[in-house]
């Protein structure tokens, strides 16, 4: 082919896929009726404040939430005595009485005090995650007597485009509607409530939370106030929230602790709230915001907030075919997709789309990353405090963010590890006269590093390495320099804390952690007794050869500490290998063959080498692979919301896209139930909000990475267009604006499970490997997207 008959191809095809990227059609979520439970609600948020409108015709009920209200406080509950006993413990692990050990570490290698009060850590020091408030709007309509109210044409929704709920219906010729939205503006939750015929709006506005807050009028205005427990019997974290009416006609006035608002059109409320967390100024912040929004026109703010939103929102776009099934409500299209998965391509593009939008509105660069619940909570005593989870939870809830190309919502993650680092140093000195820092499972916002209550799920210390794979992630996929030298101080510290830690196992002369133990995982010991403490779990090998690895190409990078660099690379050396096969074929959750005490535990730590770190591909290591399957097999695939996730992740990276539709299917599983769930029955609430039970966000954001791993990777050295397409979405499809390691941004076309033209651009421009359609080839990147053409 000639330059130019080439030039005019490559002008055409980047015209086409230019073009070609078809609209995401009904990127909402929508009901017929009203939210009879919270998990029915709808979740805005703009990354602090968080509202969930139930969108009740009389009585409508909002949940305020701002991400940084906990109770408790900062606390030492390290038992600073207990690495003398170490040695003592490691001796009865070499003896093979790891029951023996387990008891002593349950005595001496916990925290003091109440710990997270077992997950119910609310009026402990641990303190709990917590509701702001509950808004109360009370309305009345001409007709008195609500039990004969004649609501026609009810409908509420979600726009994943705009970030706005609304709702609307009719009484008596009458339509009334209601549009909700937490301004990425103003930093206000706003809320417009209109009647489309003059003066027919009297509705009364209160707000309350369970306990600790007083109520009063300021002005025209509604306060609420109050202090949270600390857990030590004082007053803890202080909170403030206001809510001021603007009206275009009709009469405002108070009653009691009530705005009382008659005979209006159109209503705008705005709730402006703060917490005293880390801003000594909290009642000036909120006032100004509150200011500066009742300063705009509605239609101006809903702008500034549709700007802001729409610049990280509008980055990507995924279509897996549309059918008629996009058009149900979502709750009927939930219970549609169960009988026929393949009936609705449009649903997985949601969840997806979904998942983005959730990240979007849980984290703000600033402030905390998400919680177990992001940013949504309707208790005082959240499921499991709504903590951080460090053996695997915080860490999923971050997996889509770079591929989804939300790549800045990875930097609270980054400052919160930076904030344990302190308080960790102390507990690594505590538990393991050991250099470097350590945080176990449950953290909080006060800085809590210490161990759990109990030896069987608190003593786990997967924590530090697995989330500086979280932060190694992003300087994988953004290449930023300046990230690397900002992060190395933690993974240093995260590899001087397991390089302290490592002892020679005498049978094998590897280097291994001892004591821990395999994720909230338990084994037999051939007497017939159950333990969980063991030396050199899997997970605990895999992620240390991970995170020595990455220290010594960040170290060499930045050209520094060469003495450390040697001091791991020898070490690295003496590492099990990632992968040890079992007699049965499994990969092996621990060192001896033990047999769990739950085959199809949801934990599965021990594949932590196949996702999320890249030591394990089908190309490189087959055998590994093979074991990984048998491993799934065995585990089985049902489990809690994010046990399916994971599950979803695995079969993506061994290329079995048709295993992980299934467990998306699973994942969709629509439930309302909201008991503490640990084994299967995980799903999604008719919100799609993740549904452990109870509602834990990680569900929603590891199903949102798995959809993108069953897409795109870019782990094993080059990019994989459609490494895992499953038959449900092989027809056709397209992504747009996906990220890959190395900084590169991909878009893609496919048709009947081929790749049929793709685009990559980076800005740094450069070489790079991209598998298509089963081969290998070197595509040239610019600035400028490269369309290349499969055709
Ligand atoms: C771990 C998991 C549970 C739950 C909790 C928050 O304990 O094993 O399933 O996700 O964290």
């Amino acid at each position: 082919m000639s330059n130019k008959n080439f030039l005019l191809l490559f002008g055409l095809h980047m015209l086409i896929s230019i073009t070609c990227f078809a609209q995401e059609k009904n990127l909402n979520l929508w009901y017929t009726k009203p939210a009879k439970q919270w998990e029915e609600t709808l979740p805005l948020g703009n990354g602090r404040l968080g509202m969930m409108p139930d969108g009740n015709v009389i009585n409508e009920n909002i949940v305020l939430n701002d991400i940084t209200l906990w109770s408790g406080g900062p606390q030492d509950a390290n038992n600073y005595g207990a690495y003398k006993r170490l040695p003592e413990v490691r001796q009865l692990i070499l003896e093979g009485k790891n029951d023996e050990a387990q008891a002593i570490i349950n005595k001496d290698f916990i925290c003091k005090g109440a710990g997270s009060g077992n997950g119910d850590g609310a009026d402990v020091p641990f303190g709990s995650y917590q509701l702001l408030a509950n808004l109360h709007l009370k309305f009345e309509y001409p007709e008195k007597d609500s039990a004969n109210l004649h609501v026609e044409n009810y409908k509420r929704g979600l726009s994943l485009k705009d970030a706005m709920a609304t709702c609307s219906y009719r009484i008596n010729g009458v339509t009334y509607t209601r549009e909700y939205f937490t301004s990425f503006g103003d930093d206000v939750d706003v809320i417009r409530i209109a009647a489309d015929k003059p003066g027919q709006l009297n509705f009364r506005v209160a707000i309350d939370r369970p306990e600790r807050f007083i109520t009063r009028r300021v002005g025209d205005d509604l306060e609420i106030t109050g202090q949270l427990k600390n857990g030590s019997g004082g007053n803890g974290m202080a909170y403030m929230g206001r809510v001021s009416a603007s009206l275009t006609d009709g009469r405002l006035t108070s009653d009691e602790n009530e705005l009382v608002i008659e005979k209006a059109t159109e209503v705008i409320l705005y709730v402006s709230a703060k917490t005293n967390w880390h801003d000594a100024n909290y009642v000036l912040h909120l006032a100004s915001n509150l200011h500066s929004a009742k300063l705009k026109s509605y239609e101006r703010q809903k702008q500034l907030h549709l700007i802001k939103y729409k610049k990280l929102f509008n980055r990507v776009g995924i279509n897996l075919g549309n059918t008629s099934a996009s058009d149900l409500p979502t709750d009927e299209r939930l219970q549609a997709f169960q009988k026929d998965p393949t009936s609705d391509p449009g649903l997985p593009a949601l969840f997806f789309q979904f998942g983005r939008y959730l990240l979007i509105s849980s984290i703000r660069v600033g402030l905390l990353p998400p919680n177990l619940q992001g940013l949504w909570a309707n208790q005082v005593q959240t499921p499991w405090n709504s903590d951080y989870h460090l053996d695997l939870n915080i860490q999923m809830c971050h997996w889509p963010v770079e591929v989804a190309n939300l790549p800045e919502l990875d930097l609270p993650l980054t400052e919160y590890v930076r904030s344990l680092m302190k308080n960790g140093e102390r507990s690594a000195k505590a538990y393991y006269n050991a250099d470097g820092w350590i945080a176990h499972v449950c953290a909080n916002v006060w800085g809590f590093t210490e161990p759990g209550e109990s030896a069987n799920w608190g003593f786990t210390k997967v924590g530090p390495g697995w989330l500086c794979d979280n932060l190694w992630q992003h300087y994988q996929f953004t290449g930023d320099d300046k990230y690397l030298k900002s992060i190395y101080p933690i993974l240093k510290g995260a590899a001087e804390f397991y390089s302290s830690v490592l002892v020679k196992d005498p049978k094998s002369g590897w280097l291994v952690t001892s004591p821990s133990s395999s994720p909230e995982n338990s084994f037999y010991l051939p007497n017939g007794k159950m333990a969980s403490i063991c030396m050199g779990p899997t997970v605990d090998n895999q992620i240390v050869r991970e995170l020595f690895t990455n220290t010594i190409y960040a170290a060499s990078r930045l050209k520094i500490d060469q003495v450390f660099i040697n001091t791991l690379s020898s070490k690295l050396k003496q590492i099990p290998p990632a992968v040890q096969i079992a007699k049965d074929g499994r990969v092996m959750e621990w060192m001896e063959d033990y047999k769990e005490t739950e085959s199809t535990h949801r934990h599965i730590s021990h594949l932590y080498g196949l996702f999320p770190a890249p030591l394990i591909t089908p190309e490189d290591n087959p055998a590994w692979a093979e074991a990984c399957k048998k491993t799934l097999e065995g585990r089985g695939d049902d489990g809690t919301g994010w046990s399916l996730a994971y599950k979803m992740l695995f079969w993506a990276r061994l290329h079995n896209g048709d295993r992980a539709f299934n467990l998306f299917t699973t994942l969709m599983r629509m439930t309302l139930k909201t008991g503490m769930n640990y084994g299967a029955g995980g799903g999604v609430y008719p919100n799609l909000l993740g549904a452990g039970p109870p509602f834990q966000i990680d569900g929603n954001l590891g199903g949102t990475a798995a959809i993108a791993e069953m897409l795109i990777q870019s782990h094993a050295g080059f990019i994989d267009l459609l490494p895992a397409l499953p038959a449900a979405w092989k027809a056709n499809g397209e992504i747009r604006g996906f990220k890959a390691r190395g900084n590169y941004i991909v878009d893609m076309a496919w048709s009947d499970g081929k790749v049929t033209h793709f685009k990559i651009s980076s800005p740094t421009g450069k070489k790079v490997k991209v598998r298509v359609n089963g081969k290998i080839e070197t595509v040239s990147v610019t600035p400028t997207p490269t369309t290349v053409s499969i055709l």
